[in-house]
């Protein structure tokens, strides 16, 4: 075994239900007991690996550090921890070329694609917030961009517009009112980006991928326990984090649910994940940012809509799907839950109002 790690290798099992890269548990025999998580990378995905090992091994000591200055708090359950091969390395390149590398494994935790409760969302929001919150002294030099333009909305309206013209597998017909629904909305929803080209909403350690299942809770006591999946933790906005946590957490039905009536944001999690996510971050935040976090939700629900569309359309060369509609499916999912923000807008504003007025702690 190339990686260092305890006891001997008892079997490995596939786990979770990641889109990205292979994720296998693995148990061994051996003197404590300890189970690792492997991975095999997707490097299709992520071009340099050493760009994200190195950003997840940085973010993973500082927040080790925090953390153990916290009594009663136990690091090895809530943070990530990087295993690394014998040599040293954060990650090897098997014989076929495959990329592999190793966590730890967190034990007696249990994860949601569905959150399931309002005390849950909060828990979940007051995670991001104090993960942003933590990470927010880390310090130079900057995190690297392990994927560029990842959370870029002119960017992804670009490669939809490109992948349409290539039509490379014939799919386009098939997505005609799909994209007028993009062509009708596109304009507005490059705000975000636009404000912070002109300075009005600083750049941010976050973490960019907040979906709700990358969130571990702790099994006996339901509070929230890691934040995971840190490939993506590079400079952003804070609304990318907030608003994919509301495209996950508060939605009634899943994110590539076929009964598009049961697609409705559910404005009682809005309401919890956002307390809990104010009540460790608000002190932070400018004006600005404040004033578009009900906006971000509906922008990163369309982008994320046209990020399936496009992978659809591409011939499904990003995600893992489990048949051939998948993409298409998941992307007129985030459709309606986008056309379901919409109806509801006034009502997020109101609600982030109200919390903002309650929550103790100034915006700077
Ligand atoms: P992907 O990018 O494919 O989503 P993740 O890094 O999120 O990959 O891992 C996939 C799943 O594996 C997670 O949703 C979670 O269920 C599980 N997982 C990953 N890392 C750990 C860990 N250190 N301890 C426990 N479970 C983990
Ligand atoms: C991917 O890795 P995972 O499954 O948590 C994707 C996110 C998408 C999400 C949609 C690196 O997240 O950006 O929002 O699928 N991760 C990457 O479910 O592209
Ligand atoms: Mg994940």
């Amino acid at each position: 075994m190339e990686f260092d790690i305890r006891g001997t290798f008892l079997h490995g099992t596939p786990f979770g239900s990641g889109h990205i890269h292979d994720t296998y548990l693995i148990e061994t025999t051996g003197t404590d007991g300890r189970k690792y998580i492997f991975q095999r990378f997707n490097s299709n995905v992520f071009k340099d690996i050493q760009k994200v090992q190195d950003n997840i091994s940085r973010v993973t000591v500082h927040l080790r550090n925090k953390l153990a200055a916290i009594p009663g708090s136990d690091p090895d359950r809530e943070t990530l921890t990087i295993i690394p091969a014998r040599d040293g390395r954060l990650w090897i390149t098997g014989t076929d070329g495959n990329q592999w590398r190793v966590f730890l494994y967190i034990p007696r935790h249990k994860s949601y694609d569905l959150v399931g409760s309002p005390e849950r969302a909060c828990e979940g929001g007051r995670m991001v917030g104090r993960f942003q919150a933590l990470l927010s002294d880390l310090g130079d030099p900057p995190l690297h961009e392990t994927i560029p333009f990842f959370h870029n909305s002119v960017k992804r309206l670009e490669t939809l517009f490109e992948k349409v013209r290539e039509d490379s597998a014939g799919r386009v017909k098939m997505v005609l009112n799909e994209l007028s629904f993009v062509e009708e909305r596109a304009g507005n929803m490059t705000k975000i980006h636009n404000l912070g080209r002109e300075g009005k909403i600083p750049v941010r350690i976050t973490h960019n991928d907040t979906k709700f299942n990358n969130i571990l809770f702790d099994e006996e006591t339901g509070k929230a326990l890691c934040i995971i999946d840190l490939d993506t933790v590079m400079p952003g906005h804070v609304h990318y984090d907030f608003g994919d946590a509301i495209r996950t957490a508060a939605n009634r039905g899943s994110e590539d649910d076929t009964d598009l009536s049961k697609v409705e944001i559910d404005l009682s999690i809005f309401r919890a994940y956002t307390t809990g996510y104010l009540s460790e971050i608000k002190r932070y935040l400018n004006e600005t940012e404040i004033e578009y976090l009900p906006f971000a939700p509906l922008v990163v629900t369309f982008i994320q809509g046209v990020r399936f569309l496009t992978d659809f359309i591409d011939g499904d060369k990003y995600y893992k799907i489990h048949h051939d509609m998948h993409n298409l499916q998941r992307a007129r999912a985030q459709f309606k839950l986008v056309q379901s923000m919409e109806k509801h807008y006034e009502e997020m504003a109101g609600i982030v109002g109200e919390i903002i007025r309650h929550t103790k702690g100034k915006s700077e």
